[in-house]
């Protein structure tokens, strides 16, 4: 008999035995109308989808500003073999770069910026902090896209957090066309949690991060979530927002057009929801991919 079994674990993965999806308990909403910018309606939309799409949310000077500070980051020579900088398997071109607001003071002032603070705090209902940062820089031609996968799934497993209260943002710095690698979510899909099966192998986050290969869902549930959700895209001109749930089921497919598609992920956390043990791996991931200091932005 084994008893290493956690049993206050609500969500249960990295099996060893294929299980049945589990429905969520946690909301997706945890503020009001009263507490930020998004309306009854529009947090009404967002608990039933999991994700809300903001047009406009930066300014075409903040759009050439990030878009700068971005070139200047991916080109920057002394950055090559530092940890926080994932390239491409093929191509070895700059594929991500980790824990941004570390390397650029534009980009940590972003993080603090009203706009985005205020309604990651009304969607969380607490204060929040910064759980991971990065940009996707997604080049023409050559950019490799990202499997079908709950962000929350992993995080869970490899970073210990404990319940899917935390939520992405991503920022346009290109236009999102459906056929430069967009991002696709299954719009009611974070309502559900899909264990995986497979134990995490040591140091899985070496190889995760450019191509996903543990934690992701089998593709009968996949077809299963496609059929009963759909599927819906993240596209808009440069500036466009998208905020989406940790456990949303999404993707993108590669970007074989000439047009680049890079964004700024920045992902909030609520301080109610710090980090623990890795509920499914023998280590945590390094701080670059899952901060632990969650003192709260200001
Ligand atoms: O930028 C994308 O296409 C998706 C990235 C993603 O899913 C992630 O960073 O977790
Ligand atoms: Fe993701």
């Amino acid at each position: 008999m084994t008893t290493a079994t956690v049993t206050d674990d609500l969500y249960p993965t990295r099996l060893t035995e294929a299980a049945e999806p589990i429905v969520r308990e946690h909301p997706t909403v945890w503020g009001t109308a009263a507490d930020g910018p998004f309306d009854a309606e529009e947090l009404r939309a967002h608990e039933e989808r999991g994700f809300s799409i903001l047009p406009g949310t930066l300014t075409g000077g903040e759009i050439e500003t990030y878009s700068r500070e971005l070139d200047r980051l991916t080109a920057d020579e002394s950055l090559r073999g530092d940890e926080r900088v994932i390239t491409e398997k093929g191509s070895g071109e700059v594929r991500s770069i980790f824990a941004v607001q570390h390397l650029s003071e534009l980009i940590d002032d972003l993080s603090r910026d009203p706009r985005l603070l205020e309604r990651a705090r009304q969607l969380l209902g607490s204060d929040v902090y910064l759980h991971q940062t990065r940009i996707n820089y997604m080049p023409g031609f050559k950019g490799g896209g990202f499997y079908w996968h709950s962000d929350f799934e992993t995080w869970h497993a490899e970073d210990g957090m404990p319940a899917p209260r935390a939520v992405s943002c991503s920022l346009a710095l290109t236009p999102n066309y459906p056929y430069n690698g967009g991002l696709m979510v299954m719009p009611g899909s974070h309502r559900t949690f899909v264990p995986s099966l497979g134990e995490t192998p040591e140091d899985n986050h070496r190889s995760s991060l450019k191509e996903q290969k543990v934690g992701v869902p089998s593709e009968e549930v996949i077809t299963q979530l496609a059929h009963r959700h759909g599927i819906d895209q993240f596209t808009g001109p440069a500036g466009s927002a998208l905020w989406f749930d940790a456990n949303i089921m999404h993707g993108s497919g590669n970007n074989i057009t000439p047009f680049p598609r890079s964004n700024i992920f920045m992902v909030f956390n609520s301080v109610e929801n710090t980090l623990q043990e890795p509920f499914a791996a023998s280590a945590p991931r390094p701080d670059h991919i899952a901060h632990r200091d969650a003192q709260p932005l200001r």
